[in-house]
């Protein structure tokens, strides 16, 4: 099935158009919260999909990527595997927020698209090089494999990319250590090429994502939408809700990976500040740390910004939207 011909919430399209972005991720919950909402908004162009080993192994994620595309209907855009495997450091994955399946919780559908045979890394070099310098936004929602490899392996994406606008990091809370965030830690070599590379990067970090609870308010707007993939979503927060509770003490799970898409959609949906962020690599107690300087002023040349405030009802706001707009579509 198709969107629907006339969605009832339909945001008006930018004078310049739909941004393009690549979606780099880990399926995982929060990751096909984010997908929906790229998808089901008209001021985003989704030019591929891109997996990474992460919150499961690549195998996992990849077909959980694939049941997501399946469920809103996503066609015409690739989706393609990328890195199975951090480049330094041994694969460390999230089972006890994601389950075994990396998207445990609702019935998965058999996947209606085909997997791109083309990795990830080709993909994402690809796309970026054969499309106009600063069109194309990466928004990775995951570790940053795949991202550090693209860049390594092509050195010219680093100034055609509009700008990287990452889910990751926190610069005054961790969740994978007291000061380490997961998607950072898990692979901290490629998130320290990432934040070095000399693109414009934006941090949306647990400092922003902690506020993006999926409150009880939030679940009952998303269950009036009423559609499979509304539904679909609901099952999503009912899994996520248990495990944010039993393993880190949340009444309410933090979604974070769609804030990133959010804020490409609308830079309004939260408060950034400019500050540089590296990335720590020797610490004994603080590696893959996002070490963010506050000293004011910033220096002229940086490249880095961090999410610092989240407009809550707007945020959540696109994501129903979105899920609108998708519409009834056939599993
Ligand atoms: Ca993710």
């Amino acid at each position: 099935m198709e969107q629907l011909s006339a969605p009832a919430n339909a945001a008006p399209v930018d004078a310049g158009g739909p941004r393009k972005i690549i979606l780099d991720c880990d399926p995982g919950h929060d990751d096909a919260v984010a997908m929906l909402l790229a998808h089901g908004n008209p001021n985003i162009e989704l030019l591929a999909v891109t997996t990474v080993v992460g919150n499961q192994t690549l195998e996992k994620v990849t077909r959980n990527a694939l049941s997501v595309g399946t469920i809103a209907g996503i066609t015409g855009v690739p989706f393609a595997a990328g890195c199975d495997r951090p480049l330094v450091r041994n694969i460390e994955t999230a089972p006890d927020i994601h389950g075994d399946s990396g998207m445990d919780g609702p019935e998965q559908p058999e996947s209606a698209i085909e997997l791109d045979p083309r990795h990830a890394v080709d993909l994402i070099i690809e796309l970026i090089m054969s499309h106009e310098p600063g069109t194309i936004t990466l928004v990775p929602t995951a570790g940053l494999t795949n991202i550090a490899m693209a860049a390594r392996k092509e050195p010219r994406i680093v100034e055609r990319v509009k700008e990287v606008v990452l889910m990751g990091g926190g610069y005054h809370v961790g969740n994978w250590s007291a000061v380490a965030e997961f998607n950072i830690k898990i692979d901290p070599e490629a998130a320290h090429i990432v934040f070095n590379a000399g693109w414009e990067v934006v941090m949306v970090g647990l400092d922003l994502t902690h506020q993006a609870l999926a409150t009880p308010e939030v679940v009952a707007a998303i269950e009036a939408v009423g559609t499979k993939p509304a539904k679909f979503v609901m099952e999503l927060m009912e899994f996520f809700t248990q495990t944010y509770k039993d393993a880190q003490g949340f009444d309410y799970p933090p979604v974070h990976d769609p804030c990133a898409v959010a804020y490409v959609i609308d830079p309004t949906v939260m408060t950034t500040q400019k500050v540089p962020v590296d990335i720590e690599l020797t610490g004994t107690l603080t590696l893959g740390m996002t070490v963010a300087d506050f000293r004011a002023p910033a220096p002229a040349d940086c490249k880095t910004s961090v999410a610092v405030t989240l407009d809550h009802k707007k945020f959540w706001n696109m994501v129903t939207d979105a899920l609108v707009n998708i519409g009834e579509v056939e599993a």
